[in-house]
C-alpha cells in the first residue's frame, strides 16, 4: 500500500531552497509473506533539493517501479530490488523507499535488526541538529541555545548569500569555539563567491556542505583548494561511484550520506565501505524523516565509518507526535533499535489520522 501523510512541523524550516511548514510524506507499506515492511520516501513536496518530489515519486512507483518488481516471480529479496529497477533512470528516493520496505519485511521475518544486517558496530549514535535560517540573529542565538541545552553534539547552520558571516560570528561570539559547528548552503553559491567563502575559515567550522551546484564536482575541487574549511558534499553524491570520483578529484574531504539520494540503504552501505577503506569521514544526513525513515538512518549511522554526528535529531525536533515510538535524545545520542527490521513499531492509529491518501496495490506473487 502507498500512503501519503501530512505531518505538521513544530516550526517552519527555512533553507536557501525555501520554507517547509509541513512534511508531505510518502510511505510504502509492503505486505511480505511473513511480515509487513515499511519504507519512507524522502522526496520533498517540491523539486528544489533534488529533481524528485512527492507527487512524482508516487507516480513513478505506481507506474514504473512496482510493475518491475511485480514481474519477478516468487519471494523478492531486498538485494534484487536495485538491479530490477536499474533500467529506470534516477528516481533514487522512490527506489530507496521500495527497497527499504522489502528489506524491513525480510528482516522482520528473519528476526534480524537493520543495524546488524548493515554491519553496525554501535548501540547509540551521535546526534547533531540542523538549524534553519531565522528572521533575526537573536532568534538564531535563542534557537541554537535551546539545542545546545538539549545536548546536541553539533550544530549545523543553514546559510545562503547574505546569511553567513554575520550569523556565524554571532554564534561563535556567544557560544565560543568549543561548539562543533558546520554550515550547509544547499548549492546557493558560485565559484565567484570563493573569496567571500574563504571568510568562513576564521570560524573553524567542521565543514562547509554543498556550497556549489549539484553537478559541479570540478568547481568544488577548485574551491576546496582555496579554503581551509573542509568541503562536504550532499546533493552532488548520487551513488558510491560518484562519491569515489569526487574524493579522487579533491572535490570533498567528507561525505553526507543519505540513502534516499544514492538509491537505497544497500548502495549507502557500499558507499560507506569504500569511504571507510579510504579513511574518508562520513555522517548520516537527514530529510526530516518520520520515525520510520529515522530508524533506518540510525541503523545506517551505527556503521563504523560514520565518525561525525549526523543530522539525526530526536523526533521532537520536527514532530509533536511521531508515527512510531519517538526517538529521544539521551546525552547527545539516539539509541540504535535492536528489534527485527527497523526495530520500531509504526502506530497504525496515528498513521491513519495523518493519512491523506491511500492506494492499495495488489502484490501478485505467483
Ligand atoms: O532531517 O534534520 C533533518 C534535516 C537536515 O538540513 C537537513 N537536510 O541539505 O542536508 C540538507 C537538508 C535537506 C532537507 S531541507 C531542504
Ligand atoms: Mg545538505
Amino acid at each position: 500500500m502507498l500512503r501519503r501523510l501530512a505531518m505538521p512541523l513544530v516550526s517552519p524550516f527555512r533553507t536557501s531552497l525555501g520554507v517547509e511548514a509541513a512534511r508531505d510524506v510518502l510511505l510504502v507499506q509492503m505486505e511480505g509473506p511473513d511480515a509487513v515492511g515499511w519504507g519512507e520516501c524522502v522526496a520533498m513536496s517540491e523539486p528544489l533539493y533534488s529533481p524528485e518530489y512527492v507527487e512524482g515519486a508516487h507516480a513513478v512507483i505506481r507506474s514504473h517501479l512496482l510493475p518491475r518488481l511485480q514481474r519477478r516471480r516468487g519471494q523478492l529479496l531486498a538485494d534484487e530490488v536495485a538491479p530490477l529497477l536499474s533500467a529506470v533512470k534516477g528516481h533514487q528516493m522512490a527506489k530507496t523507499a521500495l527497497e527499504a520496505a522489502v528489506l524491513d519485511a525480510d528482516l522482520r521475518a528473519a528476526g534480524v535488526s537493520m543495524a546488524s544486517h548493515l554491519g553496525g558496530v554501535r548501540d547509540r549514535v551521535g546526534a547533531g541538529v540542523s538549524v534553519g535560517i531565522t528572521a533575526t540573529i537573536d532568534d538564531l542565538l535563542e534557537t541554537v541555545a535551546g539545542h545546545v541545552e538539549a545536548g546536541y553534539l553539533r550544530i549545523k547552520l543553514k546559510v545562503e548569500p547574505g546569511w553567513d558571516v554575520e550569523p556565524l560570528r554571532a554564534v561563535r561570539e556567544h557560544f565560543g569555539y568549543g561548539l562543533a559547528l558546520q554550515v550547509d548552503a544547499n548549492a546557493a553559491y558560485t565559484l565567484g563567491d570563493a573569496g567571500h567563502l574563504s571568510k568562513l575559515d576564521e570560524f573553524e567550522l567542521v565543514l562547509l556542505e554543498q556550497p556549489l551546484r549539484d553537478d559541479d564536482i570540478s568547481g568544488h575541487a577548485v574551491l576546496a583548494r582555496k579554503l581551509r574549511t573542509p568541503i562536504c558534499l550532499d546533493e552532488s553524491i548520487t551513488s558510491a561511484a560518484v562519491a569515489l570520483d569526487a574524493i579522487d578529484r579533491g572535490a570533498c574531504a567528507i561525505i553526507n550520506v543519505k540513502a534516499g539520494r544514492v538509491g537505497g540503504y544497500l548502495e549507502a552501505k557500499k558507499l560507506h565501505d569504500c569511504c571507510f577503506e579510504r579513511g574518508v569521514p562520513l555522517w548520516c544526513g537527514g530529510m526530516l524523516e518520520t520515525g520510520i525513515g529515522r530508524a533506518a538512518n540510525v541503523a545506517l549511522a551505527s556503521l563504523p565509518g560514520f565518525t561525525l554526528p549526523g543530522d539525526i535529531s530526536a523526533s521532537d525536533r520536527y514532530f509533536r507526535r511521531d508515527i512510531t515510538e519517538p526517538f529521544v535524545l539521551r546525552a547527545g545520542h539516539l539509541v540504535v533499535p535492536q528489534g527485527p527490521g527497523l526495530g520500531v513499531t509504526p502506530d497504525l492509529e496515528v498513521i491513519d489520522e495523518v493519512t491523506t491518501f491511500k492506494e492499495e496495490i495488489i502484490w501478485q506473487v505467483t
